[in-house]
């Protein structure tokens, strides 16, 4: 097989850029170790930036989006006793950002990718890039008994963070930087009506919790638990017990329970690639990089170095023009470390460190009583929030 670019890994960010890439007419492949039904099982983003919609626009993608995604103009931080409110819209000149399922765009996506014909194989096993750094380099994998080959002009590695991409980059080419948080977050999602309209992060002595949204009918939970907590040891009832006591009482009293439908726990992690190009491959989303959930920057961040890549191979296939693919690197990182920044510093204020000393106990209230005593600080998290320009 020939194709143009290959992609692997169906996840929002292959697709979004094989859609993109597609109606300029250059041609991909993407290859997806999972089913589309596993893909379409992992329960992740809810909240997406405008710059992100609109990429999903311009794919030719964003009917549903539009529709169904609800417009938020603000979220809530409880914290000591208070519930104080994050006013988006004021304090970035009238920006917002969606509440719509990572689920939901994927579905969105792969239904536009088999609308137009496009090749994505699914049960792609043992994927393996060759040939990185010539003029010519192709993509060998596995579908059940049978071999393949692809050979392409250039590979973007979307597969995530334990994907293969990453690790065909030599060791003494790459640069790794690393921070694993002592926690991790225990998501429930359930049939029920959302607490609140808006998101709420709350921050508490036993622990940091999210109430969150896909819609008014569907609500998506989580709480800080330690690293050492198994799903098994997490009953619904036990979940929403210790949820509740994480809430501002006025809160808690009107929290609809229900049966969970999806149950995970995801670690709590931020981690950085450095190139994100070597060769003719080229790393996107998280792949090269991931964040803890806390500032809901993961999926925006894929969205901004998709929209980098998506210009770069655009004006090189269009315009014989390969200044975006030799800046492509530069660029996306110099945006993906203050997505670092700020997701590092969301997390740092809301959650409880086990090993803090009291005088970090401290400072974490005084930086939360500054937020919300200063317009300037709030500008700054709202800014970040509905996400910086591409
Ligand atoms: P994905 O989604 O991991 O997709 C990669 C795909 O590659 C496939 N793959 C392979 N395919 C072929 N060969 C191989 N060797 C392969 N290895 C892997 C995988 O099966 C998969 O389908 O990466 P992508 O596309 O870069 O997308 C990134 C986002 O998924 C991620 O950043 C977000 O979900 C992060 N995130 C959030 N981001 C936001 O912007 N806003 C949020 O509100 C938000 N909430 C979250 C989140 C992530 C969470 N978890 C579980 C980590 C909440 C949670 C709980
Ligand atoms: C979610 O709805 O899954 C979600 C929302 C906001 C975050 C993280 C996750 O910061």
């Amino acid at each position: 097989m020939r194709t143009q670019v290959c992609i692997v890994g169906g996840g929002p960010s292959g697709l979004l850029l094989s859609q993109l890439l597609h109606l300029k007419g250059i041609d991909t492949v993407v290859l997806e170790r999972q089913s589309r039904d596993y893909v379409l099982g992992r329960i992740r983003a809810g909240v997406l930036e405008h710059g992100f919609a609109a990429l999903m626009r311009e794919a030719q993608c964003g009917e549903r989006m539009d529709r169904e995604g609800e417009i938020h103009e603000g979220f809530l931080i409880a914290h000591g006793g208070k519930l104080d409110r994050v006013d988006l819209h004021k304090y970035t000149g009238g920006s917002s950002v969606i509440v719509y399922g990572q689920t939901e765009l994927t579905r969105d996506l792969y239904e536009a990718r088999e609308r137009m014909g496009g090749k994505v194989v699914h049960g792609a096993e043992g994927v393996a890039l060759h040939e990185l750094k010539s003029g010519q380099p192709y993509v060998t994998y596995r579908q059940g008994d049978e071999s393949f080959r692809i050979d392409c002009d250039y590979v973007v590695g979307a597969d995530g963070f334990h994907g293969v991409s990453r690790k065909s980059i030599p060791r003494d080419v790459l640069r790794e930087y690393e921070r694993v948080y002592p926690f991790g977050w225990l998501g429930v999602l359930s049939r029920t009506k959302p607490v609140s309209p808006e998101l709420i992060y709350a921050k508490h002595e036993r622990g940091f919790a999210l109430c969150s949204l896909r819609s008014q009918v569907l609500s998506r939970y989580y709480i800080q638990v330690p690293l050492t907590d198994q799903l098994e040891d997490w009953s619904d009832d036990a979940f929403w017990a210790e949820l509740t006591r994480r809430l501002p009482s006025e809160v808690a009293a009107s929290l609809v329970t229900g049966p969970s439908i999806e149950k995970s726990i995801a670690p709590l992690r931020s981690f950085v690639a450095e190139p994100m190009r070597y060769g003719n491959l080229f790393l996107a989303g998280d792949a090269a990089h991931i964040v803890p959930p806390t500032g809901a920057r993961g999926l925006n961040s894929a969205a901004s170095d998709i929209y980098y890549l998506y210009h770069a191979l655009t004006d090189h296939y269009r315009a014989g023009d390969d200044a975006g693919l030799e800046d492509y690197s530069r660029k996306a990182l110099s945006r993906v470390w203050k997505a670092q920044r700020f997701s590092w510093w969301m997390t740092s204020m809301l959650h409880r460190f086990p090993d803090n000393l009291p005088y970090e106990d401290r400072l974490q209230d005084t930086e939360l009583a500054y937020l919300f005593s200063s317009d300037n600080a709030q500008a700054a998290l709202a800014e970040n929030y509905v996400g910086l320009p591409f």
